[in-house]
């Protein structure tokens, strides 16, 4: 599990580096790394660009009117290679494969998390919530209908009677581990929301968990950032058809209270003749 958010100390590092807000708590580990990269980056850089200048003066015609067979005999650049070399493998084994491992291998346990499959199709994202009992109703391709049931959920399946399903719409709670079940219908899309510092690739025939903790609310990153509009979005990030451009789903980020309420909601509409969409 991940501690407590680093929000603070890395407001510098989102600042200089124009990077978005950040509103998940793992995302402060990633702005570092991506902050140290930046920073070795710079410096290998202004290096290389200050080697390069010095041996265009150091190796001038005029100071070395015959081409010189031995060439140089000291061995500073191969301890520069190396010391560049050593820069980098910090960064692969002591940031990037300790970072990455957290992120796949320390799952949150599903009892503890709220799980939602999210499956995206040609250019849309079918969110699919269990419903109080927390169990997924089973789905059958001969149910699957475009417009009325995109994710053909049979709903006479008992498990089923109160899984909520939306078009474009995550709702979650803040504070609480969410793992995100990731399906495709048709080809390879990207569930990547940049202020969680999340992305993933759904691909056909797969189901790819991913997980995070939101820790701002829509209404508090609303004040934080004084826009009254914003709105986490999340970005289809592969190229996937002509529509790519309009896959935009949108998450809504509440207090527990406030999930639980619209949940409550959502269940209480499918009672409702016309399903929620
Ligand atoms: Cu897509």
């Amino acid at each position: 599990m991940v501690g407590a958010p680093k929000v603070a100390e890395n407001i510098m590092m989102t600042s200089w580096l124009g990077l978005p807000a950040l509103a998940s708590a793992h995302g402060g580990q990633i702005d570092d790394m991506i902050g140290w990269v930046h920073v070795f980056m710079l410096i290998l850089f202004v290096g290389w660009g200050g080697f390069f200048a010095y041996c265009l003066v150091r190796f001038r015609r005029s100071r070395q009117p015959v081409a010189d067979y031995t060439g140089v005999k000291s061995h500073a650049s191969s301890y520069l290679e190396g010391g560049v070399a050593l820069v980098e493998a910090i960064l692969l084994i002591g940031f990037a494969i300790p970072l990455w491992a957290a992120r796949v291998d320390r799952m949150p346990p599903e009892s503890e998390a709220l799980v939602v499959q999210v499956t995206a199709e040609q250019f849309a994202w079918n969110v699919h919530y269990a419903g109080p009992d927390g169990k997924f109703g089973r789905t059958d391709i001969k149910l699957l209908d475009a417009q009325e049931n995109p994710l053909g959920l049979d709903r006479s399946d008992p498990v089923a009677k109160d899984d909520v399903t939306t078009l474009n719409q995550l709702y979650l709670p803040a504070n609480k581990p969410i793992i995100v079940r990731l399906r495709s219908k048709d080809v390879i899309h990207s569930f990547g929301v940049p202020e969680f510092r999340v992305k993933q690739d759904a691909i056909p025939g797969l189901t790819i968990p991913t997980w995070f903790i939101p820790t701002v609310t829509t209404a508090e990153m609303r004040s934080r950032t004084g826009n009254p509009e914003f709105q986490y979005e999340i970005a289809c990030a592969q190229l996937c058809g002509l529509g790519h451009y309009r896959m935009r789903g949108f998450v809504t980020v509440q207090t527990a209270e406030e999930f639980e309420k619209w949940m409550a909601d959502r269940v209480k509409e499918l009672g409702a003749p016309t399903p929620f969409r």
